[in-house]
C-alpha cells in the first residue's frame, strides 16, 4: 500500500467552471487538482486526480485503487443517483472512501437526495463547494493515521 490518494471524478465534472457556475462555482477542474495535490502533499500523501464521462471507466479506476491507493475521494456526479455498478466496485475496495459533491444536493431536485454510494462512503461532504475536496483529502489523512 502508498500513501496515494485516488480522487475520482464523474460525468461532465471535466466542464467545472464553465458549466453552471452558480451551483458548481467558476473554478476549474485543473485548479481543483492542484489544490487537492497540495493538501495532500501536506499530508505527505500523493494524489492521482482523475475524470471521466464514462461509468466503465470510473469503476476501471475504482478495482486500480485495490491495489494502488490508500483510500478514495470521488464526485460520482450524476452517477451518485444512479450507479449500483460504481457502489459493488467501491464494495470491492478496502480503504476508506469520501463521497463530495460540490453543490448541496439535498437542497436541489428530490432525484439527488439518493445516494448509492452513500452505502459504501465512510463520508459526505456536499454544498461546501470545491473546498470539499479538500476537506475530504483531511478526512482520509484522519482516518488513515488512525487505522495505523
Ligand atoms: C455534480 C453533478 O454533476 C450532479 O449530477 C450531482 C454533483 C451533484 C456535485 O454537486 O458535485 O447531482
Amino acid at each position: 500500500m502508498t500513501g496515494t490518494i485516488f480522487v475520482l471524478n464523474g460525468p461532465n465534472l471535466n466542464l467545472l467552471g464553465k458549466r453552471q457556475p452558480g451551483i458548481y462555482g467558476s473554478e476549474t477542474l485543473a485548479d481543483v487538482e492542484v489544490a487537492t495535490a497540495r493538501q495532500a502533499e501536506s499530508h505527505g500523501m500523493s494524489t492521482r486526480f482523475l475524470q471521466s464521462n464514462a461509468e466503465h471507466q470510473l469503476i476501471d479506476w475504482i478495482h486500480e485503487a485495490r491495489d494502488q491507493a490508500a483510500g478514495i475521494v470521488i464526485n460520482p456526479a450524476a452517477y451518485t443517483h444512479t450507479s449500483v455498478a460504481i457502489l459493488d466496485a467501491l464494495n470491492a475496495f478496502d480503504g476508506p472512501v469520501i463521497e463530495v459533491h460540490i453543490s448541496n444536493v439535498h437542497k436541489r431536485e428530490e432525484f439527488r437526495h439518493h445516494s448509492f454510494v452513500s452505502l459504501r462512503a465512510d463520508g459526505v461532504i456536499a454544498g461546501c463547494g470545491t473546498q470539499g475536496y479538500l476537506l475530504a483529502i483531511d478526512r482520509l489523512a484522519k482516518l488513515l493515521a488512525d487505522a495505523n
